[in-house]
């Protein structure tokens, strides 16, 4: 391995006990691209980047929650992990206790998680259940089973999720020299949101950093967090924050008020031309990445945010491949062409 698995790396940061046996499959370390163009059509004038989490070992930023969730309940001799997901949590708890040597149980809802992810969770073998029901329902009824049998927890309701996710917020830190004035994310169950300013307060008192305004945003059709309630029938093209009642709601609306930033939505079409843009910038994420950014440039060219001088990072959460359905559908089918050479030229020359 080229560098130091993360929990090696921040140890000293995490607040991890004693019992915790490592499980890695070398996770994060994930680049911050710049996007100049981008940020020229914006007003310029500022630094803009994407810390692309899809690069990580199963495609999304969970997999630093998930190298700390299974390295603690490994080492306290858990045999069985379950979490209830939109898909990304569930292809990571799998790899990772595929790693572990545990039996992993994933619940999701039916239907509504894209093919990458389901492909992910059952080619690393997990118990994968689909419930009739939303991921709000899933998360319910895992709460309610851990209560009963000794089966580790591993959705951000558990604290070591939180304390592995934090190390995005140092790497960040590390590679420009200080936070940024911006960070925009999406927001689902709020996990990472709250991992974010944990790790920047953090990493503030022990190095002076500095802090970020944090931006999350939700879809406009699963926004309880906007609302200021939550909301029974969530539905957005991003499935992976197709979320009403998130878990860790008000530590998201305390981080967003504590650094000065807020929680806003955007819009299914504001969420896919967001995607569209990225592709065009060579970063193809799946929708619920795009969306801190489409947050982000809404309030710009509302005025809202002024980014001159400023830096801005937005985090794109999973990778493209991901969920590649969402594209074929949305975008007309590839041309198709007899064996000819002349209908070739025709086509690439019209
Ligand atoms: C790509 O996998 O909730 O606000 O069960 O997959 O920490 O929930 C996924 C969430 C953003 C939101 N981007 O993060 C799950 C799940 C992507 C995601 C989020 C998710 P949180």
């Amino acid at each position: 391995m080229s560098t130091p698995p993360l929990l090696q790396r921040y140890r000293s940061l995490l607040d991890l006990p004693q019992h915790t046996q490592l499980v890695t499959l070398a996770e994060g370390n994930t680049p911050l691209i710049p996007l100049p163009r981008l940020a020229e059509q914006w007003g310029g004038g500022f630094e803009l980047y994407v810390k692309y989490e899809g690069l990580n070992p199963t495609g999304s930023f969970k997999d630093r929650g998930m190298t700390a969730a299974i390295s603690e309940a490994v080492g306290r001799g858990a045999k069985t992990v379950i979490c209830a997901s939109t898909g990304n949590t569930a292809a990571s708890a799998a790899a990772y206790a595929a790693r572990a040597g545990l039996k992993a149980v994933v619940l999701i809802p039916q239907g509504k998680v894209a093919a990458g992810k389901l492909a992910g969770a059952v080619a690393y073998g997990a118990q994968v259940i689909q419930i009739q029901g939303s991921f709000d329902d899933a998360l319910h009824l895992v709460v309610e089973i851990c209560q009963r049998h000794p089966i580790a927890l591993v959705n951000s309701l558990n604290p070591f999720r939180l304390e592995g996710q934090k190390t995005a917020a140092f790497e960040i830190c590390d590679v420009l020299g200080s936070a940024p004035d911006w960070l925009c994310l999406p927001v689902g169950n709020a996990g990472n949101i709250t991992s974010y300013w944990m790790g920047f307060r953090q990493y503030d008192q022990a190095r002076q950093s500095g802090l970020p305004r944090i931006l999350g945003v939700q879809a406009c059709g699963a926004a309880p967090l906007v609302l200021g309630h939550p909301v029974d029938h969530p539905e957005t093209v991003a499935t992976a924050i197709r979320i009403g009642r998130p878990a860790r709601g008000e530590q998201a609306l305390q981080a967003a008020e504590e650094s000065g930033g807020r929680i806003i939505a955007v819009s299914d079409e504001e969420i896919l031309a967001m995607q569209k843009t990225l592709a065009g910038e060579g970063v193809w994420v799946e929708p619920a990445s795009a969306a801190g950014l489409a947050g982000f440039a809404a309030e710009v060219l509302a005025g809202r945010i002024q980014p001159k001088g400023k830096r801005v990072v937005a985090i794109c959460t999973g990778h493209g491949l991901k969920d590649p359905d969402i594209v074929v559908k949305s975008m007309p089918a590839p041309q198709l062409l007899a064996v000819d050479l002349a209908l070739l030229e025709e086509a690439i020359l019209a």
